[in-house]
């Protein structure tokens, strides 16, 4: 019975997961990432979610941005392309933006959602549109999360596959449970959440857990209390998407992500629990990659 099966997620199990790089590549075959993050006072999470992506194998990344604040991730992200959207008021997206974020989603791979989006009303108006109509697969996190509480019919009503990668905090907004339910039990409530829901549920913290829609869950193995700072979420965003990207199933990319982000945070880290920086996690990604490949 697979609902009853909980599984550790070990370097023995992600390796077989990994895309391989064979010689021949190129930048199609890395996938395309296309994202959608961002509002004022948070830039820096589609930074580090689009970063993510690109150092953790994606082609192509492209992020769409409110157009009130491209000009400040064209400086901020150099291999990272940027579509501006057409916004509400400076720097929200809002049911103007949904036509062009189709558009792109249509060309690429996978659509990441929701770091640093915001939760202004329009956002949360558009967030479902989006999620309602879009085919290809998505990875919901932060404010895209926020956006479905108390409508989450707009993930049953939708064709793609989703992964959603809560904290408590958000899974605790998006079911309604109160927040020390779901911590008194982690591994029911991501399972509650995913069979609940039809997505993957990715909960988050020590011992993240990675529920399927049929039951069936993984608890991670990598990962420190070096990862507790702003950001850490944003890059997880990043790492899932672009190993969708590069042809994993949904599935075996929140199983492989979550480990690849634990690993890079333990790399990181070292010796050195406190004053990790989110961004540090990015260069650890390749190493992180190569040690599974090693
Ligand atoms: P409390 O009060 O701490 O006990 P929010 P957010 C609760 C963006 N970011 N882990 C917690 O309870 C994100 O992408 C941008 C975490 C509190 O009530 C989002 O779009 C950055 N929280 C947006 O900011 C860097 C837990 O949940 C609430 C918890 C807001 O995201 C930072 C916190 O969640 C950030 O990533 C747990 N284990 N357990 C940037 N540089 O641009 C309970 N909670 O209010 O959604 O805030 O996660 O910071
Ligand atoms: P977010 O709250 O969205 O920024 O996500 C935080 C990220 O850091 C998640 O991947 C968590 O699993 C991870 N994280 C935070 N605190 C810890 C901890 N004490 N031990 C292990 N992982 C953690
Ligand atoms: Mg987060």
């Amino acid at each position: 019975d697979a609902g009853m099966r909980q599984n550790a997620v070990t370097a023995t199990l992600v390796r077989r997961l990994l895309p391989p790089r064979r010689p021949w590549a190129h930048k199609g075959t890395g996938g395309r990432v296309a994202l959608v993050a961002g509002s004022p006072g948070l830039t820096g999470a589609a930074a580090l979610a689009s970063m993510a992506a690109v150092r953790a194998g994606a082609g192509l990344v492209t992020v769409g941005i409110a157009a009130g604040l491209n000009a400040i991730m064209e400086v901020k992200l150099t291999e990272v392309m940027t579509k501006p959207l057409p916004e509400e008021t400076c720097g929200i997206i809002g049911p103007a933006a949904v036509e062009e974020i189709a558009a792109i989603a249509e060309t690429a791979d996978v659509l990441a959602i929701g770091p640093g989006l915001g939760r202004a009303a329009e956002t949360v108006d558009a967030v479902r549109e989006i999620v309602r109509n879009v085919r290809c697969p998505l990875v919901i996190d932060a404010d895209g999360l926020n956006a479905l509480a108390g409508h989450t019919e707009s993930l049953l009503e939708t064709e793609a596959l989703a992964v959603l990668t809560p904290h408590p905090g958000e899974l605790a907004r998006l079911t309604g449970r109160p927040l020390p339910v779901i911590n008194a039990d982690r591994l029911g409530a991501a399972r509650d959440a995913a069979t609940g829901l039809g997505a993957i549920v990715v909960l988050k913290g020590p011992g993240t857990v990675i529920a399927y829609p049929d039951g069936e869950a993984f608890i991670n193995t990598t990962g420190n209390a070096a990862l507790a700072t702003g950001g850490t979420g944003d890059v997880l965003t990043g790492v899932i998407a672009a190993l969708v990207a590069q042809g994993l199933t949904s599935h075996d990319a929140a199983v492989a992500g979550v480990y690849l982000h634990g690993l890079a945070g333990e790399l990181a880290a070292g010796a050195r629990l406190a004053g990790m920086a989110a961004g540090d996690l990015l260069p650890a990604l390749p190493a992180a990659i190569a040690s599974l490949h090693g």
